[in-house]
């Protein structure tokens, strides 16, 4: 039998273990990426590791989420990831290039190399038949400091394309189409590689959303081949030296097939308030509109925003709809500002916002209260947007194009006949906003604000783990309710004493103070819990507050890594009844915490209630390791 994509990939940079589903791997990595919103933290984890330059292939730093400098915050943490990067060999790229994935797709991503990011969304590289993935800072700090990265070799998944898609569906009808069927725990432990005659017909852009958006079914990475459209858009960026064909075996093996039939799809919407709740959009004809957003990392590129000037080019946007328009790079502005695509959607009464994530994590453009908000992002939990009582809705750049004229969610079917998009024959490359790092780096003083601040310290725990039940949760928790992000609050990415003060604030605005005065204790939640974002700070900050462990029906996979590089104890209810058992305020204790830990199963008892329950630690003697001594850093000796 031949061998699929993902295991050649895997195979060629395997350090250690097997390439067998559920068996604990290592791999090299060859590229790492930072975003502004995690690499502060991330870099001062690999500086706490004293070395003097990074030791991959190539390693980024970009500035897209923090950009509303509202105070002195961000544009100091810009100063300091830019100094930084110049010191350790890191290229920078400046605030207004774009956002991260859109531009490593365009810049960066090779086929067949494997990538690290600091980002969930990091598999967006996927689409140029990389191996890219997303995880933790500290996984990624020690990434750049050359060590591999410990991952579960995940399944693969065939995702077999099959015929084209019909007039006016997209790309991210294909992935919302996958969470329908799949949800958001569907594709955890997961790789989705497509393939099939349909893949030719995606262009890079639309392989790039498809992957993007597999974050959202929770999956380890998506991956597409490498063939003559991956060449032609290295070509078009000047790159054409980095293409390599690579695609699997004819007769390649997999663990699961799913066929998608493109001609049969429609354009699907991801209603209120998660991305796997998907309904066609003619099903919700007639829901009026106050807010529709073109952006963010899964629909902002220049196919995207043809296919919405193609919509909207002479025509004028409801009334009642604000419409806002933020291109997912410079190189994207810059193109549609040349070809007069730009002057086009602001006639039509476009708001053109800044390249970078803006909105899609609440950094400005919140909606009106009770609003309706259709968005072509990839997240739509409840409060992300800001507003607390919106409805997002998550569509494609042509079913958001047509809803903003109607000011009603519309089917953009019913637009005909489409014009070809193409992407543009030729580009002029500028790539003055990335900065190569220093030749001289002894002499690079790296600059640090007031709201960068140090590392807390990480304990090595004692025997007996004991305290309250801090708080009760149900399925699905995304890192958005544990740490939520927004204007108000992400500019203290650097700052773990104050944004730790916002933990569950969404859920229970008392969660900080009552769990600073209990001396810490317990989380209890559901089915994923975690989903979401790669941010750490989603475990150092509930860390911070003394929260010593996480029961939980099952984990996310990042979120998972996370509470363990962290020393906090993710424990999973070994019989799920037990659950209903435990409630907010009761007392849980853990006795021979070490020697109970080593056996993967221990005993937790309720003292308030007077029982005990099993709860599996289903963990590698590496992670062991890891809670032991209170955190990664710790256990790799280099910090505490
Ligand atoms: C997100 O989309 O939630 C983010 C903000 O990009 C996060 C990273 C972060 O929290 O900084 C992600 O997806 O990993
Ligand atoms: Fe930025 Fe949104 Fe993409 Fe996260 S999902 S990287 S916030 S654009």
């Amino acid at each position: 039998m031949g061998e699929n994509l993902t295991r050649k990939i895997i195979r060629k940079h395997l350090v250690s273990g097997e390439l067998k589903a559920g068996s604990d791997i290592s791999i090299k990595i060859d590229q790492t990426l930072t975003q502004d919103a995690t690499g502060t933290l991330a870099y001062l984890q690999f500086e706490a590791m004293k070395i003097l330059r990074v030791k991959t292939e190539l390693s980024v730093s970009y500035v897209d989420h923090n950009t509303l400098q509202e105070g002195f915050e961000n544009f100091d943490d810009h100063l300091f990831l830019q100094s930084f990067a110049a010191k350790y060999g890191i290229y920078f790229s400046k605030p207004g290039n774009g956002i991260c994935h859109q531009l490593h797709t365009e810049r960066f991503a090779v086929p067949g190399k494997t990538l690290l990011g600091s980002d969930s969304h990091t598999p967006t590289s996927g689409g140029m038949g990389m191996l890219a993935i997303g995880a933790g800072g500290l996984d990624v700090a020690l990434a750049m400091s050359g060590e591999a990265f410990n991952l579960t070799m995940p399944k693969v998944v065939k995702v077999e394309l099959k015929g084209e898609l019909s007039a006016w569906v997209s790309a991210k009808d294909v992935i919302l189409e996958l969470l329908k069927r799949l949800t958001v725990k569907g594709g955890v432990g997961k790789v989705f590689e497509y393939s099939g005659e349909g893949v030719a017909s995606l262009e890079l852009p639309d392989r790039a959303t498809i992957c993007n958006m597999g974050a959202e079914l929770g999956a380890t990475t998506s991956i597409f081949p490498s063939d003559a459209v991956t060449k032609a858009f290295l070509k078009l960026e000047k790159r054409e030296k980095s293409w390599v064909e690579l695609l699997a075996d004819n007769d390649a093996e997999y663990d699961e097939t799913i066929v998608i039939e493109l001609a049969g799809l429609v354009p699907l919407a991801a209603k209120p308030h998660s991305p796997d709740n998907v309904s066609a959009v003619s099903s919700l004809k007639g829901v009026k509109v106050n807010q529709v957003i073109v952006g963010s990392c899964t629909n902002s590129s220049y196919r995207d925003l043809m296919a919405v000037w193609h919509i909207v080019k002479g025509k004028k946007i409801s009334p009642n709809v604000s419409f806002a328009v933020a291109p997912g790079s410079r190189q994207v502005l810059e193109l549609l500002a040349r070809n007069g695509v730009l002057a086009d959607l602001i006639k039509a009464g476009a708001r053109i916002l800044e390249t970078a994530c803006g909105p899609c994590i609440g950094m400005g453009q919140a909606p009106c209260s009770g609003g309706v908000t259709l968005r072509t992002f990839n997240r739509n939990f409840k409060g992300r947007s800001g507003t607390a009582d919106a409805s997002v809705y998550l569509v494609s750049p042509e079913t958001a194009a047509y809803s903003a004229l109607l000011g009603e969610i519309s089917d953009p079917s019913a637009l005909g006949v489409m014009p070809e998009i193409k992407l543009p024959a030729a580009l002029e490359i500028d790539d003055s906003l990335i900065l190569a790092p220093s030749n001289s780096p002894e002499q690079v003083e790296v600059l640090r604000g007031p709201n960068i601040k140090p590392l807390p310290d990480f304990k090595v725990p004692g025997e007996l783990i004991v305290g309250n039940v801090l708080i009760k949760l149900g399925d699905n928790i995304t890192t958005d309710d544990i740490m939520p992000a927004g204007a108000k609050i992400l500019p203290l990415r650097s700052n773990i004493p104050a944004i730790s003060q916002f933990v569950f604030s969404r859920l229970d605005k008392d969660f900080a103070k009552k769990a600073l005065e209990a001396g810490g204790g317990f989380i209890v939640g559901g089915t994923n819990y975690g989903q979401g974002s790669s941010r750490e700070h989603a475990a150092i900050a509930p860390k911070y507050l003394g929260v010593k462990a996480v029961i939980a029906k099952s984990f996310a996979r990042m979120h998972f890594a996370n509470l363990i590089n962290f020393g906090i104890l993710p424990l999973v209810f070994a019989d799920e009844k037990d659950y209903e058992k435990v409630d907010a305020g009761d007392v849980l204790k853990i006795e021979n915490y070490h020697s109970q830990l080593k056996t993967g199963l221990l005993t937790v008892s309720n003292t308030a209630k007077g029982f005990e329950f099993k709860a599996k630690a289903a963990l590698s003697e590496r992670q062991v390791s890891i809670l032991l001594a209170g955190s990664l850093l710790n256990a790799a000796g280099k910090k505490g």
